[in-house]
């Protein structure tokens, strides 16, 4: 595909899985509104259609709930292609919602896309009036996943670190053991997606294990923190959010909301927490397991969003650009899931160790903002290539940069039309 032809076919992606105010990140596979997805697509849909790119957010937030989390999955409507979906899920809510959160893209994207809007009068009506639903969300990880300002945020279950089947949960997911009187359920990713690139059956009992544990709690967040067999802090969820909340400052400010030295609080404790998961031998960042407070070994693509975040040193910046270098030896795409020296790394298996598009883009926004426009450029150069090789893939092998999982995704074109403008 040439460059033209290629962003006109990423309109279209995003125009045919358009579901009125929402768009969904691919038919079949997943048929209802994903929140970080929501965030990134956004950021595509602003290239061509600003009104449109803000209504995407708006519609997010119709989840909302009263506590002021903002749930990884809203079901505007029934669709019976997506196994665990409303019913399962029995929040009792209009729109239905799951009970559990994602990567907390927003505040950053809506940030950016008041800061490139043609459309300033139009983005600064819309950032005024999503401003408090972002701050209210902030406010929940803070007073319900972070209650001890220990800096990191806990997460409950796999599916909130967007990264779902990752080898750095094997273990901490191990641990939960599956509900004997688990609701029998049959899975519906498998039925569209070879079943190699997709979770294995026994975390998939474990994820639904979860849900029921949640429902016993009554959803009740403070309980969940002793009780909940799986937690981790993650460094999806920390980094986003730390950069969230520079961002989120930064609207406060711009907008003259005034409640900027609450949020500086929060980044005093989270740059510290993330910090605290520098491992110097390793010249990465790992992940958490809260329940035994050990670190979890293993190089993820995350390990490497400390520079999204902006948390870390120069010299640990430094580090890690010499750690991805490694990494490159090992692929012919950056940047895979997993460390390819691992044993755990597998290529075409989802969150084991292909390349996803959104990923790319936050590391490298990081790298160039540490002063690495080179790797920066590598990275995009990679996603491109790969995009205009293979499609619109979910994700991508490593190795032979062949598209895996869903395609005509929604995030991936986004991706292509925010890095090829
Ligand atoms: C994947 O996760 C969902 C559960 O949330 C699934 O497999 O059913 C992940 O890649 C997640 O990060 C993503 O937001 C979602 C929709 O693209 O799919």
């Amino acid at each position: 595909m040439q460059t033209q032809e290629s962003l006109e076919e990423a309109r279209r992606v995003l125009r045919a899985n358009d579901r009125g105010g929402f768009t969904i990140p691919t038919a079949g596979l997943y048929p209802f509104q994903w929140l970080w997805d929501a965030g990134f697509t956004a950021l595509g849909w602003m290239r061509f259609d600003e009104p449109r790119a803000w209504a995407e957010l708006e519609t997010l937030f119709l989840g909302q709930w009263e506590n002021g989390m903002l749930p990884h999955i809203v079901f505007h409507r029934p669709e019976e292609t997506y196994f665990p979906g409303p019913e399962r899920w029995g929040v009792t809510r209009t729109p239905p919602t799951s009970a559990i959160t994602q990567p907390p893209v927003v505040a950053t994207f809506v940030r950016s896309m008041l800061e490139q809007a043609q459309d300033q009068a139009l983005a600064e009506a819309k950032a005024r009036s999503l401003y408090p639903r972002i701050l209210a969300y902030h406010r929940w990880f803070k007073r319900e996943r972070d209650p001890e300002n220990t800096g990191l945020v806990t997460v409950l279950h796999p599916w909130e670190t967007g990264a779902d089947n990752s080898p750095a949960w094997d273990e901490a997911l191990a641990r939960v053991e599956v509900d004997p009187a688990l609701p029998p359920y049959t899975r519906r990713d498998t039925a569209h997606v070879d079943p190699s690139q997709r979770p294995r059956q026994a975390e998939y009992d474990r994820f639904l294990t979860l849900l029921e544990v949640y429902k016993r709690a009554g959803f009740d967040q403070l309980r969940l923190l002793r009780e909940c067999p799986f937690r981790v802090a993650s460094l999806l969820i920390d980094c986003v959010l730390h950069r969230a909340n520079r961002d989120l400052l930064w609207l406060s400010e711009r907008l003259g909301f005034g409640h900027e030295a609450e949020i500086a609080g929060w980044l005093k404790a989270s740059q510290r927490g993330i910090e605290g998961l520098w491992d110097e031998e390793a010249g990465l960042y790992f992940n958490r397991d809260l329940v035994t407070g050990e670190p979890i070994r293993v190089g993820v693509s995350a390990s490497f969003l400390p520079l999204y975040a902006g948390t870390a040193s120069p010299e640990r910046a430094r580090r890690l650009l010499d750690t991805l270098e490694g990494w490159a030896q090992r692929v012919r795409y950056l940047v895979p899931s997993t460390d390819p020296h691992s044993p755990r790394f597998e290529p075409q298996r989802y969150w084991r160790g292909p390349v996803w598009a959104v990923v790319n883009y936050l590391i490298a926004l990081g790298l160039a903002e540490y002063g690495y426009p080179e790797a920066a450029l590598r990275i995009r150069r990679d996603t491109l290539e790969l995009v205009q090789k293979s499609g619109f893939s979910e994700y991508f092998h490593p190795l032979t940069g062949a598209g895996l999982g869903g395609s005509s995704f929604s995030w991936t074109a986004a991706i292509y039309l925010v890095w090829s403008q």
